[in-house]
Protein backbone atom coordinates (compact mmCIF):
# COMPACT_ATOMS: atom_id res chain seq x y z
CA UNK A 1 0.00 0.00 0.00
CA UNK A 2 1.11 3.63 -0.92
CA UNK A 3 0.06 6.94 0.84
CA UNK A 4 -1.97 9.13 -1.05
CA UNK A 5 -2.18 12.19 0.93
CA UNK A 6 -5.18 13.68 -0.47
CA UNK A 7 -6.78 10.65 1.46
CA UNK A 8 -5.11 9.84 4.31
CA UNK A 9 -7.52 9.80 7.36
CA UNK A 10 -9.31 6.30 5.11
CA UNK A 11 -5.58 4.85 4.14
CA UNK A 12 -4.66 4.86 7.61
CA UNK A 13 -7.94 3.06 8.74
CA UNK A 14 -7.17 0.90 6.00
CA UNK A 15 -3.72 0.12 7.59
CA UNK A 16 -4.95 -0.40 10.97
CA UNK A 17 -7.52 -2.67 9.50
CA UNK A 18 -4.58 -4.64 7.61
CA UNK A 19 -2.15 -4.90 10.91
CA UNK A 20 -4.84 -5.95 12.73
CA UNK A 21 -5.55 -9.04 10.65
CA UNK A 22 -1.60 -9.74 10.22
CA UNK A 23 -0.74 -8.86 13.37
CA UNK A 24 -3.60 -11.45 14.58
CA UNK A 25 -2.21 -14.73 12.32
CA UNK A 26 1.70 -14.04 13.46
CA UNK A 27 1.54 -17.62 15.09
CA UNK A 28 5.27 -17.52 16.69
CA UNK A 29 7.64 -14.67 17.64
CA UNK A 30 9.56 -14.81 14.77
CA UNK A 31 6.33 -14.03 12.56
CA UNK A 32 5.46 -11.17 14.75
CA UNK A 33 8.91 -9.88 14.36
CA UNK A 34 8.78 -9.91 10.30
CA UNK A 35 4.95 -8.47 10.62
CA UNK A 36 6.33 -5.54 12.52
CA UNK A 37 8.74 -5.31 10.32
CA UNK A 38 6.31 -5.37 7.23
CA UNK A 39 4.24 -2.79 8.99
CA UNK A 40 6.70 -0.57 10.20
CA UNK A 41 9.98 -0.93 9.25
CA UNK A 42 11.67 1.21 6.54
CA UNK A 43 10.07 0.02 3.21
CA UNK A 44 6.52 0.06 4.83
CA UNK A 45 3.95 2.66 3.78
CA UNK A 46 3.89 4.00 7.28
CA UNK A 47 7.50 5.30 7.12
CA UNK A 48 7.37 5.97 2.90
CA UNK A 49 4.29 8.26 4.45
CA UNK A 50 6.92 9.76 7.34
CA UNK A 51 9.67 10.75 4.96
CA UNK A 52 6.72 12.62 2.97
CA UNK A 53 5.80 15.00 5.39
CA UNK A 54 8.64 17.00 5.27
CA UNK A 55 7.49 18.06 1.85
CA UNK A 56 3.50 19.20 3.16
CA UNK A 57 2.58 22.98 3.99
CA UNK A 58 3.63 23.44 7.89
CA UNK A 59 -0.31 22.74 8.78
CA UNK A 60 -1.20 19.98 6.53
CA UNK A 61 2.08 18.34 8.39
CA UNK A 62 1.44 18.77 11.65
CA UNK A 63 -2.05 17.24 11.19
CA UNK A 64 -0.74 14.24 9.40
CA UNK A 65 2.13 14.42 11.62
CA UNK A 66 0.23 13.83 14.26
CA UNK A 67 -2.40 11.23 12.77
CA UNK A 68 0.33 8.69 11.15
CA UNK A 69 1.98 9.26 15.07
CA UNK A 70 -2.06 7.38 16.26
CA UNK A 71 -1.52 5.17 13.36
CA UNK A 72 2.24 3.77 14.58
CA UNK A 73 1.01 3.98 18.00
CA UNK A 74 -1.56 1.97 17.51
CA UNK A 75 0.25 -1.01 15.39
CA UNK A 76 2.81 -0.80 18.47
CA UNK A 77 0.04 -1.72 20.56
CA UNK A 78 -1.75 -4.30 18.03
CA UNK A 79 1.90 -6.07 18.36
CA UNK A 80 2.39 -5.60 22.62
CA UNK A 81 -0.62 -7.25 23.24
CA UNK A 82 -0.15 -10.14 20.60
CA UNK A 83 3.51 -10.72 21.68
CA UNK A 84 2.50 -11.18 25.56
CA UNK A 85 -0.44 -13.70 24.18
CA UNK A 86 2.12 -15.58 22.48
CA UNK A 87 4.41 -15.31 25.52
CA UNK A 88 1.69 -16.86 27.96
CA UNK A 89 1.35 -19.27 25.12
CA UNK A 90 4.98 -20.83 24.94
CA UNK A 91 5.18 -20.93 28.76
CA UNK A 92 1.97 -22.84 29.40
CA UNK A 93 3.24 -25.50 26.69
CA UNK A 94 6.83 -25.55 28.38
CA UNK A 95 5.11 -26.22 31.66
CA UNK A 96 2.90 -29.02 30.28
CA UNK A 97 5.61 -30.74 28.50
CA UNK A 98 7.24 -30.72 31.99
CA UNK A 99 4.53 -31.04 34.00
CA UNK A 100 4.75 -34.24 36.23
CA UNK A 101 1.78 -36.88 35.67
CA UNK A 102 0.06 -36.02 39.15
CA UNK A 103 -2.47 -39.60 38.59
CA UNK A 104 0.76 -41.31 39.31
CA UNK A 105 1.12 -40.43 42.57
CA UNK A 106 -2.27 -42.02 43.09
CA UNK A 107 -1.36 -45.30 41.50
CA UNK A 108 1.92 -45.76 43.68
CA UNK A 109 -0.38 -45.15 46.84
CA UNK A 110 -2.36 -47.59 49.04
CA UNK A 111 -5.87 -47.38 48.68
CA UNK A 112 -5.47 -45.51 52.47
CA UNK A 113 -3.09 -43.07 51.30
CA UNK A 114 -4.47 -42.55 47.81
CA UNK A 115 -7.20 -40.95 49.32
CA UNK A 116 -5.28 -38.17 50.96
CA UNK A 117 -3.00 -38.47 47.47
CA UNK A 118 0.36 -38.86 49.35
CA UNK A 119 3.37 -41.20 48.26
CA UNK A 120 3.30 -44.38 50.20
CA UNK A 121 6.65 -45.20 52.52
CA UNK A 122 8.89 -47.39 50.14
CA UNK A 123 8.98 -50.85 50.82
CA UNK A 124 11.44 -54.02 50.32
CA UNK A 125 11.61 -55.48 47.11
CA UNK A 126 9.92 -58.60 46.01
CA UNK A 127 13.20 -60.58 45.98
CA UNK A 128 14.18 -58.97 49.85
CA UNK A 129 10.65 -60.29 50.61
CA UNK A 130 10.49 -63.48 49.03
CA UNK A 131 14.14 -63.92 50.68
CA UNK A 132 12.62 -63.17 54.69
CA UNK A 133 9.91 -65.61 53.33
CA UNK A 134 12.13 -68.64 52.62
CA UNK A 135 14.66 -68.23 55.80
CA UNK A 136 11.60 -67.98 57.72
CA UNK A 137 10.26 -71.16 55.93
CA UNK A 138 13.39 -73.08 56.67
CA UNK A 139 13.97 -71.26 59.86
CA UNK A 140 10.68 -72.97 60.81
CA UNK A 141 11.93 -76.39 59.70
CA UNK A 142 14.86 -76.20 62.15
CA UNK A 143 17.71 -75.12 59.97
CA UNK A 144 19.69 -71.60 60.78
CA UNK A 145 20.72 -68.78 58.51
CA UNK A 146 24.37 -67.90 57.56
CA UNK A 147 25.70 -65.64 54.83
CA UNK A 148 29.16 -65.86 52.69
CA UNK A 149 31.43 -63.64 50.54
CA UNK A 150 30.40 -62.69 47.05
CA UNK A 151 33.57 -62.19 46.26
CA UNK A 152 35.45 -65.03 45.86
CA UNK A 153 38.56 -66.90 45.35
CA UNK A 154 38.84 -69.86 42.64
CA UNK A 155 39.01 -72.56 45.80
CA UNK A 156 36.04 -71.41 47.05
CA UNK A 157 33.84 -71.27 44.25
CA UNK A 158 35.49 -74.27 42.41
CA UNK A 159 38.30 -76.19 43.70
CA UNK A 160 36.97 -77.09 46.82
CA UNK A 161 33.29 -78.02 45.53
CA UNK A 162 35.17 -80.54 43.49
CA UNK A 163 36.01 -78.82 40.18
CA UNK A 164 39.94 -78.72 39.83
CA UNK A 165 41.58 -76.28 37.19
CA UNK A 166 39.96 -77.59 33.59
CA UNK A 167 37.36 -79.11 35.06
CA UNK A 168 34.93 -79.40 32.40
CA UNK A 169 31.76 -78.71 34.53
CA UNK A 170 33.17 -75.32 35.14
CA UNK A 171 31.95 -74.74 32.24
CA UNK A 172 28.27 -74.98 33.54
CA UNK A 173 28.48 -71.69 35.06
CA UNK A 174 30.07 -68.49 32.92
CA UNK A 175 32.19 -66.96 35.29
CA UNK A 176 32.77 -62.96 35.98
CA UNK A 177 36.35 -63.03 36.52
CA UNK A 178 38.36 -59.97 38.65
CA UNK A 179 41.57 -61.30 38.53
CA UNK A 180 42.27 -64.06 36.32
CA UNK A 181 45.33 -66.55 37.04
CA UNK A 182 47.89 -66.06 39.34
CA UNK A 183 48.27 -66.28 42.12
CA UNK A 184 44.71 -67.63 42.72
CA UNK A 185 42.15 -66.43 40.32
CA UNK A 186 38.83 -63.65 42.05
CA UNK A 187 35.56 -63.80 40.78
CA UNK A 188 31.77 -62.72 41.35
CA UNK A 189 30.77 -66.14 43.17
CA UNK A 190 28.49 -67.79 40.97
CA UNK A 191 26.30 -69.88 42.96
CA UNK A 192 25.92 -69.92 46.94
CA UNK A 193 27.82 -73.17 47.11
CA UNK A 194 31.01 -71.94 47.70
CA UNK A 195 29.24 -70.87 51.55
CA UNK A 196 28.75 -74.75 52.24
CA UNK A 197 32.61 -74.37 52.12
CA UNK A 198 32.68 -71.61 54.51
CA UNK A 199 30.68 -73.19 56.56
CA UNK A 200 31.83 -76.68 57.21
CA UNK A 201 35.41 -75.32 57.91
CA UNK A 202 34.43 -73.02 60.18
CA UNK A 203 32.38 -75.97 61.71
CA UNK A 204 35.57 -77.94 61.98
CA UNK A 205 37.88 -75.58 62.77
CA UNK A 206 35.65 -73.35 65.71
CA UNK A 207 33.28 -73.98 68.18
CA UNK A 208 30.18 -74.53 66.20
CA UNK A 209 31.14 -78.03 65.08
CA UNK A 210 29.12 -80.83 63.29
CA UNK A 211 26.02 -81.67 62.62
CA UNK A 212 25.17 -78.81 60.23
CA UNK A 213 20.88 -77.76 59.13
CA UNK A 214 21.65 -74.23 57.49
CA UNK A 215 20.36 -72.39 54.71
CA UNK A 216 22.70 -69.37 52.93
CA UNK A 217 20.41 -67.14 50.58
CA UNK A 218 22.85 -64.38 48.80
CA UNK A 219 23.30 -62.67 45.54
CA UNK A 220 25.66 -64.45 42.66
CA UNK A 221 26.37 -63.31 38.99
CA UNK A 222 26.78 -65.29 35.72
CA UNK A 223 27.38 -63.85 32.14
CA UNK A 224 24.38 -64.69 31.08
CA UNK A 225 22.44 -63.59 28.31
CA UNK A 226 19.07 -62.27 30.14
CA UNK A 227 15.65 -63.84 28.93
CA UNK A 228 12.51 -64.04 30.89
CA UNK A 229 14.18 -66.37 33.30
CA UNK A 230 17.73 -65.57 33.29
CA UNK A 231 19.64 -62.50 34.60
CA UNK A 232 23.13 -61.60 35.48
CA UNK A 233 22.54 -60.94 38.81
CA UNK A 234 20.44 -62.92 40.28
CA UNK A 235 19.70 -64.97 44.31
CA UNK A 236 20.22 -68.65 45.57
CA UNK A 237 19.42 -70.16 48.85
CA UNK A 238 21.49 -72.81 49.77
CA UNK A 239 20.67 -75.43 51.64
CA UNK A 240 23.44 -77.91 53.80
CA UNK A 241 22.72 -80.61 56.15
CA UNK A 242 25.87 -82.70 57.83
CA UNK A 243 24.62 -85.20 60.24
CA UNK A 244 25.02 -88.79 60.98
CA UNK A 245 23.29 -91.01 58.80
CA UNK A 246 21.74 -88.80 56.57
CA UNK A 247 20.28 -90.26 53.60
CA UNK A 248 18.57 -89.64 50.30
CA UNK A 249 15.26 -89.99 51.81
CA UNK A 250 16.11 -87.03 54.05
CA UNK A 251 16.70 -84.84 51.07
CA UNK A 252 13.67 -85.81 49.11
CA UNK A 253 11.49 -85.62 52.37
CA UNK A 254 13.21 -81.92 53.31
CA UNK A 255 12.22 -80.40 49.46
CA UNK A 256 8.93 -81.62 50.18
CA UNK A 257 8.09 -80.44 53.15
CA UNK A 258 9.61 -76.99 51.92
CA UNK A 259 7.75 -77.17 48.86
CA UNK A 260 4.17 -77.52 50.68
CA UNK A 261 5.13 -75.41 53.30
CA UNK A 262 6.29 -72.46 51.15
CA UNK A 263 3.76 -72.75 47.88
CA UNK A 264 0.40 -74.66 49.65
CA UNK A 265 -0.83 -78.32 49.84
CA UNK A 266 -1.31 -78.09 46.00
CA UNK A 267 2.23 -77.80 45.15
CA UNK A 268 4.04 -80.60 45.27
CA UNK A 269 8.23 -81.45 44.23
CA UNK A 270 9.69 -84.21 42.39
CA UNK A 271 13.47 -85.27 41.70
CA UNK A 272 15.31 -85.79 38.37
CA UNK A 273 18.35 -87.17 37.94
CA UNK A 274 21.35 -84.70 37.73
CA UNK A 275 24.91 -84.16 37.49
CA UNK A 276 26.62 -81.70 39.77
CA UNK A 277 30.50 -82.44 41.00
CA UNK A 278 29.95 -81.45 44.15
CA UNK A 279 27.07 -84.07 44.99
CA UNK A 280 26.68 -87.44 44.39
CA UNK A 281 24.42 -88.72 43.02
CA UNK A 282 22.58 -85.70 41.61
CA UNK A 283 19.27 -84.17 41.22
CA UNK A 284 17.79 -81.51 39.67
CA UNK A 285 13.87 -80.57 41.79
CA UNK A 286 10.96 -79.40 40.33
CA UNK A 287 7.78 -78.53 42.00
CA UNK A 288 4.19 -78.65 40.46
CA UNK A 289 3.73 -75.72 37.96
CA UNK A 290 2.09 -72.61 39.97
CA UNK A 291 0.47 -70.97 36.85
CA UNK A 292 -1.82 -74.32 35.70
CA UNK A 293 -1.08 -76.52 39.15
CA UNK A 294 0.32 -79.41 37.19
CA UNK A 295 -2.64 -79.34 34.57
CA UNK A 296 -0.03 -78.11 32.15
CA UNK A 297 0.20 -75.00 30.50
CA UNK A 298 2.92 -73.15 28.29
CA UNK A 299 5.32 -72.10 31.17
CA UNK A 300 5.40 -75.41 32.08
CA UNK A 301 5.84 -76.64 28.12
CA UNK A 302 2.87 -78.50 29.06
CA UNK A 303 4.53 -80.91 31.59
CA UNK A 304 3.08 -79.41 34.86
CA UNK A 305 6.07 -79.34 36.32
CA UNK A 306 8.61 -76.67 36.60
CA UNK A 307 12.72 -76.69 37.41
CA UNK A 308 13.11 -74.93 40.59
CA UNK A 309 17.13 -75.83 41.36
CA UNK A 310 19.51 -78.59 41.62
CA UNK A 311 20.38 -80.95 45.06
CA UNK A 312 21.84 -84.05 46.08
CA UNK A 313 24.07 -85.92 49.00
CA UNK A 314 27.55 -84.11 49.35
CA UNK A 315 30.39 -85.92 47.53
CA UNK A 316 33.15 -87.56 49.71
CA UNK A 317 35.76 -85.01 47.64
CA UNK A 318 34.14 -82.16 49.14
CA UNK A 319 33.78 -83.44 52.42
CA UNK A 320 37.75 -84.14 52.18
CA UNK A 321 38.87 -80.50 51.06
CA UNK A 322 37.28 -79.41 54.35
CA UNK A 323 38.57 -82.07 56.59
CA UNK A 324 35.18 -84.09 57.80
CA UNK A 325 34.93 -88.18 57.65
CA UNK A 326 32.60 -88.48 55.15
CA UNK A 327 33.35 -92.24 56.61
CA UNK A 328 31.49 -90.77 59.72
CA UNK A 329 29.53 -87.91 58.75
CA UNK A 330 26.63 -87.88 55.57
CA UNK A 331 24.90 -84.98 54.26
CA UNK A 332 22.94 -83.44 51.30
CA UNK A 333 22.68 -80.08 49.77
CA UNK A 334 20.53 -78.21 47.92
CA UNK A 335 20.51 -74.67 46.09
CA UNK A 336 17.59 -72.75 44.38
CA UNK A 337 17.03 -69.94 42.47
CA UNK A 338 14.97 -66.98 44.76
CA UNK A 339 13.99 -64.37 41.61
CA UNK A 340 13.13 -67.94 39.90
CA UNK A 341 11.01 -68.92 43.24
CA UNK A 342 9.39 -65.24 43.34
CA UNK A 343 8.81 -65.57 39.72
CA UNK A 344 6.72 -69.01 40.16
CA UNK A 345 4.63 -67.96 43.02
CA UNK A 346 3.69 -64.44 41.62
CA UNK A 347 3.73 -66.12 38.17
CA UNK A 348 5.74 -62.87 36.94
CA UNK A 349 5.94 -63.90 32.98
CA UNK A 350 9.43 -62.03 32.52
CA UNK A 351 11.91 -62.19 35.63
CA UNK A 352 13.85 -59.08 34.03
CA UNK A 353 11.07 -56.73 35.72
CA UNK A 354 12.45 -57.03 38.64
CA UNK A 355 15.65 -55.09 37.75
CA UNK A 356 13.76 -52.27 35.93
CA UNK A 357 13.03 -50.44 39.11
CA UNK A 358 9.51 -49.61 37.21
CA UNK A 359 7.57 -48.46 40.72
CA UNK A 360 3.99 -49.82 39.28
CA UNK A 361 5.23 -53.08 38.77
CA UNK A 362 7.17 -53.41 42.49
CA UNK A 363 3.86 -51.46 44.44
CA UNK A 364 1.79 -55.16 43.18
CA UNK A 365 4.06 -56.98 45.77
C1 LIG B 1 23.62 -74.40 40.95
O1 LIG B 1 23.92 -73.24 40.95
C2 LIG B 1 24.06 -75.33 42.06
N1 LIG B 1 25.02 -74.66 42.88
C3 LIG B 1 22.84 -75.78 42.86
C4 LIG B 1 23.13 -76.89 43.80
C5 LIG B 1 23.39 -76.61 45.13
C6 LIG B 1 23.17 -78.20 43.32
C7 LIG B 1 23.67 -77.64 46.01
C8 LIG B 1 23.45 -79.22 44.22
C9 LIG B 1 23.68 -78.97 45.54
P1 LIG B 1 22.18 -74.22 38.82
O2 LIG B 1 23.21 -73.64 37.95
O3 LIG B 1 21.26 -75.21 38.15
O4 LIG B 1 22.76 -74.93 40.03
O5 LIG B 1 21.32 -73.06 39.46
C10 LIG B 1 20.34 -73.33 40.42
C11 LIG B 1 19.14 -72.41 40.21
O6 LIG B 1 19.54 -71.04 40.27
C12 LIG B 1 18.42 -72.54 38.88
O7 LIG B 1 17.58 -73.66 38.82
C13 LIG B 1 17.65 -71.25 38.86
O8 LIG B 1 16.55 -71.32 39.72
C14 LIG B 1 18.66 -70.28 39.48
N2 LIG B 1 19.43 -69.58 38.43
C15 LIG B 1 20.54 -70.01 37.81
N3 LIG B 1 20.99 -69.11 36.92
C16 LIG B 1 20.13 -68.06 36.98
C17 LIG B 1 20.04 -66.80 36.32
N4 LIG B 1 20.94 -66.39 35.41
N5 LIG B 1 19.01 -65.98 36.62
C18 LIG B 1 18.10 -66.35 37.55
N6 LIG B 1 18.13 -67.52 38.22
C19 LIG B 1 19.13 -68.37 37.95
Amino acid sequence: MTFDISNIEQQSQSLIQEAEGLISQANSMDELKQTKQDLMGDKSPLSQMHRKIGTLEPEQRKQIGRLLNEVKERIDGLVSKRREELEAQESLGQRQESQMDLTEVLLFSTSATAALGYLTRGHMHLVTQTQIELEDTFVGMGFFVAEGPEVETDWYNFEALNMPPDHPARGMWDTFYLNLGAPESILLRTHTSPVQIHLMESAVQGEDGLPIYAVMPGRCYRRDTPDARHIPVFHQIEGLVVDKGITFADLAGTIEAFTTAYFGSSIHSRLRPSYFPFTEPSAEFEITCTICEGVGCRTCSNTGWIELGGCGMVNPRVFDAVGIDSLVWSGFAFGFGIDRCAQMRYQIADMRQMLENDVRFLYQF
